[in-house]
């Protein structure tokens, strides 16, 4: 009794929670369900005469009698059968988690070899995800490895608001076969896709669960037949389940689920070659194509010296095709560095990040389908970071905030979409906010960023660090802190001023001595400026501020920018007082050196 491909038979009704009797089922509540779209691939194939081919009908038998991927006497004890009414629902042994997946097998027909799937193979896949969203805890795809990253970048696109784990897989040897790597893949898929919310588009392959958008197939031969050049693998599955949860990507909105089917067939993928000719690129770029990647060198170069092949370029965004710059690079950016990648963006491409191929050709389809959209909106969507399949771009993110909540604020406006990423938001955003929080005295946020992993002896865009700014505020506990975290009592800011001479100007006495406790002490060029303020401050007859220059280190003898020592400034502004306090001294010179 399999479930057939077409659109009435598509809807798998039953759900064990619902259909089975409690009475007779005592460990429901440990139970997830899956569903299993076989869509072919060589994990379901068979030799023919002319090569290995898919064999329809077969696979549900065959696992059936793979005690690691069917626990029979659980299925009759727990009445799966009669529940489900199908012989294509299986039940896997206990996993280690206590859990017990139930996944029920939807075969299409016919079985393709994933080099035959096309858009409308997609547009089914979305379809049947729909129709049984509700009723199952993930789904896992079984697909063929050659086009596989096509379709998991697609489908990353179609699912809008996913809340629940798509997971593809497939093998590079059938799981007829006595040596394979089809059960692994598929026992992975199951278990990741029953028991862990990564609410993404997945695929699984040898122990790695990878960002679907961000795969591209490596190998025709070897087990490890997919990389993730980009982003790190959303988990790993060795000895235990590592899971990456910081990377997994999440809607962030209350909308619904839907899978969007309807996909654009105009779309297609163009390499630069050195002497590629501008008629092939013209004819490439005839109606009616929409959309094209063009994959170019490097960092996204193409030839600056080639007013014919730019033209044709310029003439095809100009008419409305989006061209989005991809680069040949299996790992890296697209990004304007050389002149030669300038020019492309002057004739209307689109930066495409470090998206793979496979991801925006994909992207294009999707987008260009949103027949509601302007050209100029379905262009702005192709630049932005919709499923995590590029990463952010993170220009310009060193702003200056009082909370460091707003972290992760900006990280989801920004569509951020790993740790890394999270990581370069917070290393650009800390110092600001632990220079924000030490102005206020805030020694319980400066722990919380400390906790997140920012680095408190770090500075902001003007150099300037916590340590700076909590001397100038003379919060003495707050410098204490900060010098345990081994704040350096030598950073400095832009202006060359160090937290010592900002605790001089704000008159912070404590501070001061603090800081000299610790060693710091006036540079070179400090010492000699130092003279003229002495003066002013001598002049002023303004006792206080002298003795604070002095407990910091300064040499009271050193004369201001007019030769005048500050003693014989206050002589001949006859300030006694002042003279006074100057003489012991300038008499005893080096005593003073080290401070009061
Ligand atoms: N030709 C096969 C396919 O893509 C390759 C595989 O699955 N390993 O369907």
């Amino acid at each position: 009794a399999l479930i057939e491909r077409n659109a009435s038979s598509t809807n798998v009704q039953l759900h064990p929670c619902r259909s089975r009797k409690l009475s007779s089922c005592s460990s429901l509540g440990n139970e997830s369900s899956v569903l299993v779209i076989n869509t072919g691939g060589t994990i379901g194939m068979t030799l023919h005469d002319s090569g290995y081919a898919p064999k329809a009908n077969a696979l549900v038998e065959s696992l059936r009698k793979l005690p690691i991927l069917h626990d029979e006497q659980y299925a009759r004890q727990t009445c799966l059968y009669e529940s489900y009414g199908l012989k294509n629902t299986l039940v896997l042994p206990q996993s280690k988690l206590n859990k017990r997946i139930i996944y029920t097998i939807l075969e299409y027909s016919p079985l393709l070899d994933s080099s035959n799937m096309t858009t409308d193979d997609w547009g089914q896949i979305g379809k049947d995800i729909e129709k049984n969203y509700e009723n199952f805890d993930g789904f896992v795809i079984l697909h063929g490895t050659d086009t596989m990253a096509y379709t998991a970048s697609a489908l990353s696109f179609m699912c809008e608001n996913l809340g629940k784990p798509i997971v593809l897989t497939g093998s590079q040897v059938p799981i007829y076969e006595l040596r394979n790597d089809g059960r692994d893949n598929l026992l992975g898929a199951l278990l990741i896709a029953g028991q862990f919310i990564i609410p993404e588009v997945c695929l699984y392959f040898y122990n790695k669960l990878y960002r679907g958008n961000r795969v591209t197939k490596v190998h025709a031969e070897s087990f490890n037949a997919f990389t993730s050049p980009n982003l790190a693998p959303l988990a790993t599955i060795e000895v235990d389940f590592k899971i990456n949860w910081d990377t997994v990507w999440r809607a962030n909105n209350t909308a619904m689920f839907q899978a969007r089917n309807e996909l654009n067939r105009n779309v297609g993928l163009l390499r630069l070659f050195p002497g590629i000719t501008a008629s092939t690129v013209r004819a490439f770029l005839q109606p009616p194509m929409q959309g094209v990647v063009l994959e170019t060198y490097g960092s996204g170069n193409a030839p600056d010296n080639r007013p014919d092949l730019l033209e044709e370029l310029s003439k095809a965004t100009n008419a409305g095709v989006i061209i989005v710059n991809c680069t040949q690079c299996l790992k890296g950016t697209v990004s304007p560095t050389y002149a030669t990648g300038k020019v492309l963006m002057d004739a209307g491409l689109i930066a495409g990040s470090d998206m793979t191929p496979e991801a925006a050709l994909s992207k294009l389809s999707y987008v260009l389908a949103k027949k509601e959209l302007t050209l100029d909106a379905q262009k702005k969507l192709m630049a932005q970071n919709l499923r995590g399949e590029m990463s952010a771009d993170l220009e310009g993110a060193k702003l200056c905030l009082s909370n460091h909540r707003f972290i992760q604020v900006i990280a989801k406006s920004l569509n951020v979409s790993c740790k890394e990423e999270l990581e370069a938001i917070r290393d650009a955003l800390s110092p600001s906010l632990a220079c924000a929080a030490a102005k206020i005295g805030d020694t319980e946020a400066l722990e919380a960023l400390k906790e997140m992993g920012s680095d408190l002896r770090l500075g902001d865009f003007d150099g300037r660090t916590p340590l700076h700014v909590a001397a100038c505020e003379g919060h003495l506990g707050l410098v204490q802190y900060l010098l345990n975290q081994g704040a350096s009592v030598h950073a400095k800011d832009r202006y060359g001023d160090t937290p010592l001479s900002n605790a001089v100007r704000f008159r912070h006495k404590e501070v001061v001595r603090l800081l000299r406790k610790t060693g710091a002490h006036f540079s070179r060029e400090q010492m000699e400026e130092a003279g003229t303020e002495l003066c002013s401050l001598a002049a002023s007859g303004d006792k206080d501020g002298l003795r604070i220059w002095r407990i910091a280190g300064a040499d009271m003898t050193k004369p201001g920018y007019d030769g005048k020592t500050a003693i014989e400034v206050a002589q001949a502004a006859g300030r006694k007082d002042v003279v006074e306090f100057l003489t012991p001294l300038h008499q005893h010179n080096s005593k003073s050196m080290n401070g009061a």
